[in-house]
């Protein structure tokens, strides 16, 4: 398999980090596309993933799955042992449900305020920024911190009793938050801590030298 990312990326470290718990590392080729140069923007890369984004993950018979989400999804399938996204329909429609709240209230809205209210990946890929819907994105993340907070009063992770996609994604938005120097409130100590308990995982700890890029870049 090949997984076209950017190392230090928040959305691919999702897939990273899933690869790792899956202990998959071994059996993908990462390659590199350079955010800032706009490679996710040509015809030759749309044609991986109409969307543009990053990460996409190429199958040896072609077929290309893009989306955290779905790359999970099929990732954790693999080996008959889903451990990430569910084994009991409960199971998967509450870790789906908490995975797709952590993108509309984190990572997404921090992901549109880096858009459009910072510099972002630089003039040449920014073409278009709406500066008020990024910071009204910023406020929506910070709200969604408290959210995630209160979840984790009430349990040791995001979708429950064990550690799932969902965690996964609440991960990959602090890490974007930390890019754009969006800390977590101080208020909010059970996200905090939750936070610092997923760094002492080898998948988290280690996402972004967990393998060379194998080509430069497509
Ligand atoms: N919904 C997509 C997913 O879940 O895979 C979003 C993917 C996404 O936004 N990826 C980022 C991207 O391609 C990668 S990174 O910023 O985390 O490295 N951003 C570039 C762009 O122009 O949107």
């Amino acid at each position: 398999m090949k997984i076209y990312d950017w190392p230090t990326g928040p959305y691919p470290a999702r897939v990273r980090i899933a690869l790792a718990e899956k202990a998959l590392q071994s059996r993908v080729q990462f390659v590199s596309i350079n955010l800032r140069k706009g490679e996710h923007k040509t015809p030759e890369f749309r044609a991986k993933n109409y969307s543009g984004t990053l990460p996409v993950l190429e199958l040896e018979d072609g077929t290309f799955i893009a989306e955290c989400t779905a790359i999970t999804e099929y990732l954790d399938g693999l080996d008959g042992v889903p451990t990430l996204t569910g084994g009991t329909p409960r199971e998967k429609g509450v870790i789906h449900m908490m995975s797709k709240r952590a993108e509309l209230e984190l990572l997404d809205a921090i992901s549109v305020y880096f858009h459009h209210a910072t510099p972002g990946l630089g003039p040449d890929v920014e073409i278009y920024q709406n500066a008020e819907w990024g910071f009204r994105q910023r406020d929506k993340a910070l709200k969604g911190m408290h959210y995630f907070d209160g979840v984790l009063n009430r349990q040791p992770f995001v979708a429950g009793e064990a550690f799932s996609m969902a965690d996964i994604t609440v991960i990959g938005g602090l890490i974007f938050a930390g890019l754009v120097e969006l800390p977590v409130p101080a208020e909010c100590e059970a996200l905090q801590a939750w936070y610092a308990r997923t760094q002492e995982r080898p998948s988290v700890k280690n996402r972004v030298t967990m393998s060379e890029p194998t080509e430069a870049s497509v």
